[in-house]
């Protein structure tokens, strides 16, 4: 089991380190390469994430690459998948490089992944039981599962959450590169669990740590509460408009410290 950890950074020169720190060496040990994507913040992501690397000896499996422009989350799972493909990965792992998720939990989506070989997808779950949430506003909480039961209703499959930021998934189930037409932006992964539903992927939630604490919040909610609607009933009456994208608009190249 061939697996790449990509971590999409944007201003995240706050908590990369903390993510990073989470990766002990019996993690490190079951995974092939781990890359910090630094997808163009303003801050200085790449360098502090470039340090903490040589501070915990973590390279050469843990290195630091640039989108070679700004992809936004979606764009940078797209590059991520891309690259895995490269690499010969059989899975990739996203985990969002704001320190949201426990980098440590990882384990717990690979062992159901071990367990489980026909599973396409391993989601983490911020909103079911055993779930930890800390810090996260009860409007969010709130928001999400009535979200997610308009999903499960209309999906007529549980939908527990539409994006954390811990996944792992089966590079094989994406092959057929659907993800390149989905949003570059913070809804890709509705897209992507709206076309696992279409193709009748197995997929499992998982429970997940997720905490707010000095994050600097990007996702504008009822935009993105509005566009997950939208693309609900699109996709159920069959109207979903995918976006034409080339895999060569989704590229990075390694990070050299200046
Ligand atoms: N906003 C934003 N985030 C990006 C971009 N590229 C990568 N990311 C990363 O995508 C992940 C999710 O973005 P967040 O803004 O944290 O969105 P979120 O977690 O859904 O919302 P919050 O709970 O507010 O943090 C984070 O790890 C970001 O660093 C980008 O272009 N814009
Ligand atoms: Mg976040």
């Amino acid at each position: 089991m061939k697996i790449l950890v990509a971590i999409p950074s944007y201003n995240c020169e706050g908590q990369i380190s903390r993510v990073l720190a989470g990766f002990d060496q019996a993690l490190l040990n079951r995974v092939e390469k781990v890359i910090v994507i630094d997808d163009r913040g303003k801050d200085n992501t790449a360098a502090v994430a470039q340090k903490t690397i040589d501070e915990l000896k973590l390279a050469p499996k843990v290195e630091v690459v640039q989108n070679d422009r700004n992809l936004g989350l979606g764009g940078s799972h797209k590059m991520a998948f891309l690259y895995g493909e490269r690499m010969g990965a059989d899975y990739v792992a996203i985990l969002h490089g704001d320190d949201q998720a426990k980098t440590q939990e990882l384990n717990n989506l690979i062992n159901v992944a071990e367990k489980d070989p026909s599973l396409g997808a391993i989601l983490g779950c911020r909103f079911m039981k055993g779930s930890k949430l800390s810090g996260y506003s009860w409007e969010r909480i709130w928001g999400n599962r009535a979200i997610n039961v308009v999903y499960s209703v209309l999906a007529m499959r549980p939908s527990l959450d539409l994006g954390s930021g811990l996944n792992l998934f089966r590079l094989k189930d994406l092959a057929d590169h659907a993800y390149l037409g989905y949003d570059d932006r913070m809804t890709f992964n509705i897209d992507l669990l709206l076309g696992y539903y279409s193709k009748k992927t197995p997929l499992v939630f998982y429970p997940i740590s997720w905490s707010e604490t000095d994050q600097v919040s990007n996702a504008r909610n009822v935009t993105i509460g509005k566009i997950a609607l939208r693309q609900l009933f699109r996709w159920r009456f069959g109207l979903s408009r995918p976006e034409h994208h080339e895999a060569s608009e989704y590229t990075s190249s390694p990070y050299k410290a200046a």
